[in-house]
């Protein structure tokens, strides 16, 4: 997981609106449709609106990121969702959620970002909460995964969940890992997915999955009018030309899905 930056926070903050105007471009789906499809399917309805949700800085390890926190709840904001920072960190944070009646509360440390409903004990990881939605992005501007070749860069924790979710909705995955261990390990537990080279997978994939910290090595050459690519992690594996050639069908930002299907999920 790469650790977000101030700038990088800051700058979803500012272009949340943009970035769910061309979500919905490419998917049909805003941001509350897509965690509630994500959550259950056929959607359920979850009650997001009004729902007291807090974000708590954590000043452990390498301590709050500036802004981290501002964006969770610009995120919860945007969702319909009454959610604030709180004014102390750490465990006076959380029991100042508390004391404010949070039903939700969001923590991070350098390790974990979790979403824990103080009310029905539901903890909820931002990991596959973050997988899951970006496969559901990936899936609606498909139109169906049914038999679909997909292209999964990478098998660390959102990657592994990928596939797990990519699988499940009828995916044929094709993955590229470089370490054999993670391969292995994910042959292993019974992870239905091919291994493949890049130059395979990208001849044979219109959908991509990035979940590889790795940047910038797939250039505007080997992306097409029918590539979609879901990049859930900072930084893209897509050249800018490239992203500039997939405009809208690179669907990428750092923290927006995630949070909306933890959310969604620690509520349901
Ligand atoms: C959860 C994000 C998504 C991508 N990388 C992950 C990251 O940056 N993790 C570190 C988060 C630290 C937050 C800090 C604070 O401001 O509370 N402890
Ligand atoms: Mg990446």
């Amino acid at each position: 997981m790469t650790r977000l930056t101030t700038a990088d926070v800051g700058a979803l903050t500012d272009r949340l609106r943009e970035f769910e105007a061309g979500l919905k471009e490419v998917t049909g789906l805003g941001l509350r449709e897509l965690a509630m499809n994500t959550v259950a399917h056929p959607p359920v309805c979850v009650p997001l609106y009004g729902a007291r949700v807090a974000a708590v800085p954590v000043t452990s390890g390498e301590g709050v990121i500036g802004g981290f926190s501002d964006c969770v709840v610009a995120i919860l904001a945007h969702l319909g969702c009454e959610a604030w920072v709180t004014a102390q960190p750490d465990v006076r944070g959380i029991q100042e959620a508390h004391d404010e009646a949070a039903e939700v509360v969001f923590l991070a440390d350098d390790f974990r970002f979790i979403a824990l409903n103080t009310g029905n004990g539901r903890c909820v990881d931002d990991d596959p909460a973050t997988a899951d939605g970006y496969v559901t992005a990936l899936e609606a501007a498909a139109g169906s995964l049914l038999g679909r070749y997909v292209l999964l860069l990478g098998l660390g924790p959102v990657g592994r969940a990928a596939a797990r979710r990519l699988v499940s909705r009828g995916a044929a995955v094709e993955v590229v890992e470089p370490d054999q261990a993670r391969l292995q390990a994910a042959l292993d537990v019974g992870l239905k997915v091919q291994p493949v080279t890049l130059a395979e997978g990208l001849a044979r994939c219109d959908l991509i999955v990035d979940a590889t910290p790795a940047a910038g090595f797939i250039d505007v050459a080997e992306v097409s009018p029918l590539t979609v690519a879901a990049v859930p992690g900072l930084p893209s594996a897509f050249t800018p030309a490239a992203q500039a050639a997939l405009g809208v069908r690179h669907i990428h930002e750092p923290l927006a899905i995630g949070v909306a299907v933890m959310v969604a999920r620690a509520l349901v």
